[in-house]
């Protein structure tokens, strides 16, 4: 189809595109020799796409980035962020950068990150700290898909890759899932300029190559000039007009473009132009500048609708009675479908592990708001970070809590860019059985805990689980829940108050000798440990830990103190990282407080799940043994 001649950009406007493209190239070889550090040629290779998107192609309100009716933008090929804030710069919405300083801008490019943490204005136009390269288009797909199915709204979603990115496989994930979902409202550009940071890249400038494989995963494809802007504007008023596919622009660009001696060539990744060169360079390129005139974005349509994600309240208490039976995993499944139903927001996704984390009780109940995100965990996460954005909705990811750690990273980054997502792992550490050591998850606990801010909760029965789902829905940033796979008791009444934060104290008496902590499984450990020890006249204290981060330090502290400063952890986790080293730290400014740490050490095996909660010492009797062991030195 031909564009119709009332959609085309007039000679004027073409103009126009061109000098801004020129203008933002300006800006990007001026801020980085100002600051003698940046990415002027990536910004470059760029200029002509950033023009045309943002002053022809992207509908939205200059003056409030943040609205949710805009159409969003994800800058993949984070280390060219200062071309987006030039870009804003440009569109009007800020009037310079006064606060950018080298470190700043190091910083930004880095990370792409909102910097109010570091007391400067917040760029509200960036939604997503990227400063690895892999994540954006998975997140981008998360945007696109809650626009699409959970918004119903017109916004699209454009994100600009380099070529170098196209190389982590997360890209290729998130391909997978944009044309599976149909995503129509995407649009993925590839600025392939052939070059990435230290050389050349494999299949250089080869446009039909990427197109053939994007093609080959689904998506509508186009390749183009990304040098002419008249030629954009025809591929993106093509890309508007297919249904229920992504589409792909493959543009082929030229690192450094416009820059003589500099354009297409090695060894210019991440360097500013030298300042004895710059004044010509940019004389060069206003030269081909003929119009001052500015352009104005187009109006978004105005039907994103109102959400409320925040208070979400339990409407009933917990339906389970003390002594009930219930995997945790299976209580976290109920909660999530109870959850759903006291907000329309929440959604849930899983990674084709829903019977086994009990996810597909939510699917069940709220099939609309249920993702299934195939076996890509790096994905899932990237796309459950790109739905949570703008408080579009409260999401949920669920999968075995050992394939959690191939997402580490995208969990990472959803910390820098304050996201706001809730990660169950479900079957952690040994007690899951048979299914043996590959799905141990055994370090997810060191993992999470060394996220800053991240809530990390081990409910140990069905009636904490609801409630942690339930708090995790209301607390900010990232939250993590442990569950476990084994059937264990109720423990806790359903009016018990739980908090983070806070330890519960579930067994106490004056005469207690050892104070013995766990979380999990391993609680129903110590509960048999101390029904025996105290029949043996030596009562224990017992401790459930509830959050593991933050850690209710107070509560441990006192409580060892009334037994002698001793203290016992028993984790269904490695030592490394784990509940014993926590508390460990919890504790290290106290002169007389001992802590014995039983956790699982080396590779574990297969086994029934009793077996081998006893083979690696974390069982009751295990348990006995210690505390005997303990009272006795
Ligand atoms: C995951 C990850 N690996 C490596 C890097 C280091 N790095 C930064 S930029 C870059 C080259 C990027 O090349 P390309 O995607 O083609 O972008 P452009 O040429 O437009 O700068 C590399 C390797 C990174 N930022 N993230
Ligand atoms: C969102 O909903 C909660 C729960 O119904 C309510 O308490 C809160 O006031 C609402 N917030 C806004 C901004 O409407
Ligand atoms: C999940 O489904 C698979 C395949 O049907 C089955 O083997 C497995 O036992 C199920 N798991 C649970 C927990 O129901
Ligand atoms: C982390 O949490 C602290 C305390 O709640 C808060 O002051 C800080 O702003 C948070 N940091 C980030 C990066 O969210
Ligand atoms: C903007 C948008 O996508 N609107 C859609 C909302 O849902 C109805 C019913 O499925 C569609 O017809 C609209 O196109």
């Amino acid at each position: 189809v031909a564009i119709p001649e009332e959609d085309k950009p007039d000679a004027d406007t073409v103009q126009v595109l061109r000098d801004l493209a020129n203008r933002l190239r300006i800006h990007s070889i001026r801020t980085t020799c100002a600051l003698s550090t940046g990415h002027p040629t990536s910004c470059s290779s760029a200029a002509e796409i950033m023009s045309v998107l943002f002053f022809y192609i992207m509908k939205y309100k200059q003056e409030d980035p943040e609205n949710p009716n805009n159409d969003r933008f994800i800058l993949c090929k984070g280390h060219a962020a200062l071309i987006l804030c030039h870009t804003w710069v440009e569109v009007g919405n800020i009037l310079s950068l006064p606060f950018l300083c080298r470190s700043d801008l190091t910083l930004m490019e880095d990370f792409l990150i909102t910097l109010d943490s570091r007391d400067v204005a917040r760029l509200a136009f960036v939604d997503v700290a990227i400063g690895w390269y892999g994540p954006g288009l998975g997140t981008a797909c998360g945007m696109a898909y809650t626009g699409k199915y959970f918004d119903n709204a017109s916004y699209r979603v454009f994100c600009l890759l380099g070529d170098g990115e196209s190389w982590e496989g997360s890209v290729w994930e998130a391909l997978a899932f944009g044309s599976h979902y149909n995503l129509d409202n995407l649009m993925a550009i590839f600025d392939v300029n052939r070059l990435g940071h230290s050389g050349v890249l494999p299949i250089e400038n080869c446009i039909e190559i990427y197109q053939k494989r994007c093609e080959a995963f689904g998506w509508n494809t186009y390749v183009v000039d990304g040098r002419d802007v008249e030629a954009l504007c025809d591929v993106f008023w093509q890309a508007a007009q297919v249904k229920n596919k992504p589409t792909a622009i493959i543009a082929k660009t030229f690192k450094g473009r416009g820059i003589p001696s500099v354009e297409d060539t090695e060894n210019w990744h991440g360097k500013p132009m030298p300042t004895e060169r710059a004044d010509a360079i940019i004389k060069l390129i206003e030269s081909q500048i003929e119009t001052n005139r500015q352009l104005t974005p187009k109006s978004p349509v105005e039907d994103s609708p109102y959400v409320n994600t925040t208070n979400v309240e339990m409407t009933s208490l917990p339906v389970y009675e003390v002594g009930d039976k219930v995997a945790t995993r299976k209580a976290c499944g109920l909660a999530l479908a109870k959850l759903g139903h006291a907000n329309d927001r929440v959604i849930v996704l899983d990674g084709d592990t829903k019977n086994s984390t009990f996810s597909e009780i939510f699917k069940k109940e709220h099939p609309e708001r249920f993702i299934e995100c195939f076996i890509a965990e790096q994905n899932m996460v990237n796309v459950a970070l790109g739905c949570a954005i703008r408080g579009r909705t409260i999401a949920f990811v669920s999968t075995l809590a050992a394939f959690l750690t191939r997402a580490f990273e995208q969990i990472r980054i959803g910390t820098i860019t304050e996201s706001n997502i809730n990660l169950i792992g479900s079957n952690s550490g040994v007690s899951i059985g048979e299914d043996g050591p590959s799905q141990m998850a055994l370090e997810d606990l060191a993992m999470f805990r060394a996220v800053p801010n991240c809530t990390v909760f081990y409910p140990s029965d069905a009636v904490s689980t609801e409630y942690a789902v339930f708090l995790a829905a209301n607390t900010q940033g990232l939250c993590y829940i442990r569950t476990s796979r084994p059937e264990t008791d109720v423990i806790y009444s359903p009016t018990e108050i739980f908090e983070i934060g806070k330890a519960k104290v579930i067994r106490q008496s004056v005469d207690d000798k050892v104070t013995v902590i766990g979380a999990g499984v391993t609680l129903h450990e110590i509960l048999v440990a101390a029904d025996e020890l105290s029949k043996q006249d030596t009562p224990i204290r017992v401790i459930d830990l509830f959050t593991i981060k933050p850690l209710d330090t107070d509560t441990i502290i006192a409580h060892a103190k009334c037994t002698g400063g001793r203290i016992i952890t028993v984790e269904d986790h490695h030592l490394e990282g784990g509940i014993g080293e926590a508390v460990c730290a919890a504790v290290s400014m106290e002169p007389d407080i001992l802590v014995h740490s039983l956790a699982v050490q080396g590779v574990p095996r297969s086994g029934k799940p009793s077996e081998l909660l006893d083979m690696f010492g974390i069982s009751a009797r295990h348990i006995i043994v210690s505390v005997k062991c303990m009272l006795t030195n």
